[in-house]
């Protein structure tokens, strides 16, 4: 079916271009200057910070600081003349007017799995450091249940992975340990911790008030020892932009 995209940027959306759609009409619907902003990490995070860049140089938005939410979109908003600083620098001081940040999977009731990139950790507490949330997908990140088809990341201290893996296969998980690319070790997240990649035994994932809802799974997850954080994000997000070959919806 030849479906057009409204002329929003126009074309027939390809991936890249639904991901390009979203990073950009978030900025320009929901910064302004003046804003200490939380950038995300990814593909489609990427297109938002372009689009900061661009806004920036060209006069349109002044006064806009980021805080990264890795090492990688630390040197990216560096490389694209985007003022960066830390969560505790006395100019945030651990509070930003909103974050911005992909996803891997957004159920309907906008509640994520987030952590493909192995980042997870410093986006939760960016994220959550946030007056307003604003999360930016392609269509194909849209899931009636978490966890199906992609893994809860949980982020560990090394030394605990053989107790933090037997404490979740008792509950019921199967754990897989997340290898770097070229399978040479074990990935290290910027924290310099490990990844284990879960699903739930059954394989059903982490449906809303099921049995393995997934504000109940996030909470479990932060009580074993070891884990540092889940890449469950139950918190309730401002809005969602969702690029589609037919242009960009929004819910939140
Ligand atoms: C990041 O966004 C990660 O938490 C998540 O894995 C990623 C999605 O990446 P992409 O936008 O490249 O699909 O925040």
């Amino acid at each position: 079916m030849n479906r057009r995209a409204r002329p929003l940027y126009g074309g027939i959306m390809e991936q890249n271009e639904m991901k390009k759609a979203c990073g950009y009409a978030v900025i320009d619907q929901c910064v302004v200057s003046g804003m200490k902003v939380g950038m995300g990490t990814g593909s489609t995070a990427y297109y938002a910070i372009e689009r900061l860049s661009q806004r920036l140089q060209s006069g349109d938005l002044k006064n806009v600081v980021a805080v990264a939410t890795s090492f990688s979109t630390q040197a990216l908003c560096q490389e694209k003349g985007i003022p960066v600083f830390s969560l505790n620098d006395s100019r945030i001081d651990g509070r930003l007017d909103c974050a911005i940040d992909g996803a891997d999977e957004v159920n309907p009731a906008n509640q994520l799995i987030k952590g493909g990139g192995a980042a997870h950790l410093l986006e939760k507490i960016v994220e959550y450091s946030a007056d307003d949330f604003y999360v930016i997908v392609d269509e194909s990140k849209l899931v009636d249940v978490l966890n199906r088809s992609f893994p809860v990341p949980l982020e560990i201290i090394p030394e605990s992975r053989r107790a933090v893996t037997r404490n979740l296969e008792k509950a019921g998980f199967s754990v897989e340990l997340r290898m770097a690319k070229a399978k040479v070790g074990p990935i290290i997240t910027d924290s310099g911790n490990q990844i284990l990649d879960i699903f739930t035994s059954d394989g059903q994932g982490m449906a809303s008030g099921g049995e393995c809802d997934p504000v109940d799974m996030e909470k479990f997850l932060s009580t074993i020892p070891g884990v540092v954080e889940s890449g469950l994000f139950t918190r309730p997000v401002t809005r969602v932009f969702i690029g589609t070959p037919e242009g960009i919806q929004s819910r939140g």
